[in-house]
């Protein structure tokens, strides 16, 4: 069994199609290297979308020579929407900086992009098991909620995805600047999820395990944005 060095070291970078890694960070110190080393075998071109962390989130990014740029404080959505502006790559990958997320999973998560089977593909830790998901009364709702939307999203396109929350995800950076995105803060990942699907663009989705986040902390508050999710759940499926 190969270890993950090995595995990373083999990976051949497609000849046609180039693939830039978005990296949001808030206050990642401890965590940030580790990904963006673990992302760099596989990307073309590795951007830090930082949202004025006061640790030594940038400062380390910086010194790993990747590129680094600041969010306006409005949320990881707008975080994820103005990196797509500093990006030159065919296929964007959005990868957490926390460690739930594993660099090694990105071939997995842009092989139907590249095999022309899907516009976008969302790495679902539904399929592929979470550490983080289960077992108290927060993720029990967390759980609930995202199952529901899931189910509002599938009943609507017809379609059988097993969740629509996950940060990690692969997109074609022609089909994401048509999408119009307008979401400030993590309900991001369902606009995606839904514009792709409106526009008649194919979605897909691979199963990617999700760990405890590493270190630091979580940035979202369940309790204050509960509510924004249903809102965008509606405006997105009926109304715009
Ligand atoms: N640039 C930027 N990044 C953000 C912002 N909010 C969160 N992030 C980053 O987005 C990623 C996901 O945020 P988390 O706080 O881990 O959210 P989560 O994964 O849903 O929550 P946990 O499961 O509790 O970790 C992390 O890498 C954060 O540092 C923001 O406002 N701006
Ligand atoms: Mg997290």
């Amino acid at each position: 069994m190969p270890n993950s060095e090995e595995k990373s070291n083999s990976y051949v970078k497609h000849p046609k199609f180039s693939i830039s890694v978005v990296i949001p960070t808030v206050n990642e110190e401890k965590t940030v290297a580790r990904i963006i080393e673990g992302c760099i075998p596989y990307a073309d071109e590795v951007i830090v979308v930082d949202g004025h962390s006061c640790d030594r989130t940038r400062e380390i990014a910086e010194g790993l020579a990747v590129k680094v740029v600041l969010d306006h404080k409005k949320g990881k959505g707008e975080a994820l929407r103005h990196s797509t502006k500093h990006v030159s790559g065919d296929i964007i990958v959005f990868i957490d900086a926390d460690g739930s997320h594993d660099p090694e999973d990105i071939p997995k998560l842009v092989e139907p992009i590249l095999r022309n089977e899907a516009d976008h593909v969302s790495g679902s830790r539904l399929i592929g098991g979470s550490s983080e998901l289960h077992g108290g009364f927060d993720e029990c709702f967390r759980l609930m909620g995202s199952s529901f939307i899931t189910a509002c999203i599938n009943w609507k396109f017809k379609v059988r995805l097993s969740e629509s929350q996950n940060g990690f995800r692969a997109i074609r950076a022609d089909v994401i600047r048509q999408l119009d995105l307008k979401e400030n803060i993590t309900t991001i990942e369902q606009e995606m999820i839904i514009k792709t699907l409106k526009k008649g663009f194919r979605m897909g989705e691979v199963p990617s395990h999700e760990h405890k986040r590493m270190a630091g902390y979580s940035k979202i508050s369940l309790k204050k944005v509960w509510f924004r999710y249903v809102c965008t759940l509606v405006k997105y499926l009926f109304l715009s």
